[in-house]
């Protein structure tokens, strides 16, 4: 069902000038109040969002007169929301009390209870569930809020904007003002009241105002939140010496949440955060925690800039915010530790969910015209492509036309909520280009395909490369037309360095694809050897190349490479075919000369190690759905251990050699010391692969002096299911009982590796709850998102053992229901037998009865 469309727009016919919040907070029964002085812009009635609200008294005064009740026949409730059906013509007050109940919101949307204390998450739509009003972006309002609860429960009462006045009040309550100046859409709007220990530094503007930073967390964990804090005074200084852009307020606080249904949210100078991104030390904490914990501090962060002083008009333009947002926390982390491996890993994550989305039937375009549920549209598309197409764009105008563009955004729409053509308008008047075709790559669902065919004729000394693109069909859009595709490319001599062309210098040069076809071709001096093509260098498009090579011109190709993420990637290939090779059965033990060749490769890059560990890495089985139908996961499960086992042996004298030294100390979460125990990481991974590992492995997983190395082993002698598993598995729960942060690690890493008893086992398990979306996600999505192998088993065992937990998941939290239902997204892919019990499966839970955002992910998988 398509609830709504963005063909549909129509401004909001009131502003609401400004808006006053009253919280008396309690977990059963809280009122709030709300008043909002209102201006009409013509005549009708006046729609307000509200769900879940208990309507206590609605009063109304017109200009200079005072409030007075408002007569039942003059608006209508329904399940949805309020209608004033005649109200004023001119400015007017509207008062409304309403009665919500916090503890029984299960679904994490709205306010609610996490942990014993109030907080809120309202994005996309979750602040109709606080009171009534006009949930939607392009509404902005000023908003005070006053906020009273008892003073002992809740000692600390926060909301956006700065504090006002706080106080005492009868019989042990007190109360707390707050005031935000800057104009905002009410999903920014945010209240947490509790108690906390709080982690509190400073930081000064450019400008010299003086900031007050806080983050609060769990009683005794503020020390675990100082690389939070860290990251987010790193943060505030980028966006100012890359964007120009400073923080607008004095107080800028974190709150660590730790039911949450998503990472973090950049509401207006409270961000709200899972506590899984704020809490880490090296004891409870791995590398790649911290590094997560960085990019998301900064990415809430420059939302202030991207997101909330400009906004959306409407939620289409989503990735408006959320592409750009991540393009800006991509290139913070670029400069914070390696670019190139930076991008190896955003096109890793973009190629494993993006991709495969696009290849599904939940694709969507970036920028999409429909949706039937908001809270699903916030995926992999909008943000990791959305993010893409801000990168070709910077890459098409350059850095310098970039900075100018987004200047001139930042000038023009202050203040204002607008659309992507808003965005590209700034663009097109900063450099006299047009992007009509450019906005494209907005409209079309579908990754473009590039097939590049060479040819070279040695009396002329000229190489042709032809080029084509193709997208396929998506639901809905059967015709695509081509998008301009900037290919970064090299000539290469195959002994390190460029050739140059008689027309063209030895530099990689960008060249637009922007037909259907073309060719480029390079005329060499005469007598030249041929050169070899080096192509979509720094993956500067989001399109899957296909080139008809054997190994041997692949690999000579790797060889001869001067882009480290091309070296990355033409290996990448070559084992995502490798792999395919072993699966479908047509060569038994790994090709020597591949293994040989990644060995030289992760040889090479020992002076670089965070580059080599990425070398030795193998793709996901998810990655490889995409690359061969029908696809067997069981298969492709074992033929990536046979050839991990190959590397590893393969890299034997490295690994130990590696692991034999200490790791780095003492413990920095910074870059160069992540980098080494990268490349630690990856060599205990490969251990893993190995069946007489088991000894080594436990030593290292006794031994291990940080999380990062303790979870590394912990997840290898789980992989190589031999002696020692058990012990560790059972010595990590005896010494992590308390943390649930890190139970989360042991039950994923059982669940992302173990099989359909082992998830069953877990979802018994007195500590797994229902009501925590990171431990549900720790259990199910581990399972279901990374454990295919099992999760896609031929006699649907796999799905049987997650099914009523999805459901009972759902039923409780929409969201997160949803969020577990695309782990089918795939299942047209499977083999037969998988295929036809996941098609069951998914029946079998519409007819349970899923939630509306749950039943749309299930109808686009069933009919796609
Ligand atoms: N804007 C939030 C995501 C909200 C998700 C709502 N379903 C976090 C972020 O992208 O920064
Ligand atoms: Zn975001």
């Amino acid at each position: 069902p398509v609830a709504v469309r963005l063909a549909d727009y129509t401004p909001y016919p009131f502003s609401i000038d400004e808006v006053r919040l009253e919280f008396r907070l309690d977990p059963a029964a809280t009122q709030v109040r709300a008043t909002m002085k209102v201006t009409p812009a013509g005549s009708g009635p006046m729609r307000l969002d509200g769900e879940a609200l208990t309507l206590k008294s609605i009063r109304l005064a017109a200009e200079g007169s005072a409030l007075s009740i408002l007569p039942p026949s003059d608006y209508a409730l329904d399940d949805h929301g309020l209608t004033l059906t005649a109200p004023p013509s001119g400015p007017f007050t509207l008062e409304t009390v309403v009665e919500i109940s916090p503890e029984k919101n299960t679904a994490l949307s709205g306010l609610y209870i996490s942990g014993g204390r109030f907080c809120t998450q309202c994005e996309a739509i979750g602040f109709r569930r606080i009171t009534y009003y006009p949930d939607r972006p392009d509404v902005m309002s000023s908003f005070r809020v006053r906020i009273e609860a008892e003073k002992a429960k809740y000692p600390h009462l926060l909301s956006n904007g700065t504090p006002g006045e706080a106080g005492d009040l009868e019989s042990g309550w007190h109360f707390a003002e707050w005031d935000d100046p800057h104009k905002k859409p009410a999903y920014l709007f945010a209240l947490c009241a509790g108690e906390y220990d709080v982690l509190r530094d400073s930081f000064t503007t450019a400008s010299g105002a003086p900031v007050d930073l806080g983050i609060y967390v769990d009683k005794g964990e503020a020390a675990r939140a100082a690389w939070a804090m860290d990251s987010l005074k790193r943060s505030m200084r980028w966006d100012e010496e890359a964007y120009g852009r400073e923080y607008d307020l004095g107080v800028f606080n974190i709150v660590a949440v730790r039911d949450f249904n998503f990472g973090a949210m950049e509401n207006k100078g409270l961000n709200i955060f899972n506590s899984a991104y704020v809490l880490a030390d090296e004891a409870t904490a791995t590398d790649l925690d911290f590094e997560a914990i960085e990019s998301i501090v900064a990415h809430e962060y420059f939302h202030n800039w991207t997101g909330n002083r400009i906004t959306c008009r409407d939620w289409f333009q989503l990735c408006l915010k959320e592409g750009l947002t991540v393009f800006r926390d991509q290139n913070f982390s670029a400069d914070m530790r390696s670019r190139p491996v930076q991008r190896i890993k955003d096109v890793i994550k973009l190629r494993a969910r993006q991709f495969a989305e696009d290849a599904g039937p939940l694709a969507h375009s970036v920028r999409p015209d429909n949706y039937a549920a908001i809270d699903n549209l916030y995926t992999a598309t909008v943000y990791e492509k959305g993010s893409e197409l801000i990168g070709m764009l910077r890459r098409q105008i350059g850095s310098q036309d970039f900075r100018k563009g987004m200047d001139l955004y930042f000038e023009r729409h202050d203040g204002q909520a607008v659309t992507i053509e808003d965005f590209y308008a700034c663009f097109e008047a900063a450099t006299g280009q047009d992007f009509a075709q450019f906005r494209r790559w907005y409209a079309q669902a579908g990754t473009p395909e590039i097939t590049v065919e060479e040819s070279w004729d040695a009396a002329s000394s000229t190489l042709t490369v032809k080029l084509s693109q193709y997208t396929r069909p998506t639901h809905g859009q059967p015709v695509k037309k081509p998008v301009p595709v900037p290919l970064l490319s090299a000539l290469l001599d195959g002994k390190g360095g460029h050739v140059a062309a008689t027309d063209r210098a030895a530099e990689p040069f960008l060249y637009v694809l922007d037909t259907e076809q073309a060719e480029m071709v390079f005329r060499l001096p005469a007598g030249s050897a041929r050169p070899l093509v080096s192509l979509n260098r720094d993956f500067s498009a989001p399109v899957r190349l296909k080139r008809a090579l054997s190994r041997d011109e692949r690999l000579a190709l790797v060889r001869a490479e001067t882009d480290p993420f091309n070296t990355w990637d033409g290996l990448q290939t070559l084992i995502k075919e490798e792999i395919l090779t072993l699966a479908d059965g047509s060569q038994t033990s790994p090709d020597t000369a591949l293994v040989g060749a990644i060995g030289q490769a992760v040889r090479g890059a020992m002076g670089d190690p965070a580059f080599a560990a990425l070398l030795t890495r193998l793709p996901d089985v998810g990655e490889l759905f995409l690359e061969r139908e029908p696809a067997d996961p069981v298969a492709l499960s074992a033929a990536r251990r046979k050839l991990q086992a190959a590397i590893a042996a393969e890299l034997a004298p490295e690994i130990s050699e590696t692991l034999a030294k200490a790791s780095p100390a003492p413990y920095n979460p910074g870059a160069e010391q992540a980098s080494i125990r990268a490349l630690r990481s990856a060599f205990i991974m490969l251990l893993g692969g190995r069946g007489d590992a088991a000894g080594t492995l436990l030593d290292l997983y006794r031994n291990a002096p940080n999380m990062t190395e303790q979870l590394s082993a912990l997840r290898a002698l789980t992989v190589s299911a031999g002696a020692g598993k058990e012990e560790a598995l059972a010595d990590f729960e005896a010494r992590w009982k308390q943390n649930a942060l890190v139970m989360d690690k042991w039950f994923s890493v059982q669940a992302g590796l173990g099989t359909a008893e082992d998830v069953r086992r877990l979802i018994a398990h007195p500590d797994f709850d229902l009501r925590n979306p990171n431990r549900v996600r720790s259990v199910v999505a581990a399972f279901a998102m990374q454990n295919l192998a099992a999760f896609h088993a031929p006699d649907g065992s796999g799905y049987r053992a997650v099914e009523e937990t999805i459901l009972a998941a759902d039923k409780a939290n929409p969201a997160l229901g949803a969020r577990l239902m695309t782990a089918f997204e795939q299942w047209r892919l499977l083999e037969p037998k998988a295929g036809a019990e996941a098609e069951g499966c998914l029946k079998r839970l519409v007819a349970a009865g899923l939630s509306p955002n749950a039943m749309d992910i299930a109808s686009r998988a069933l009919d796609g």
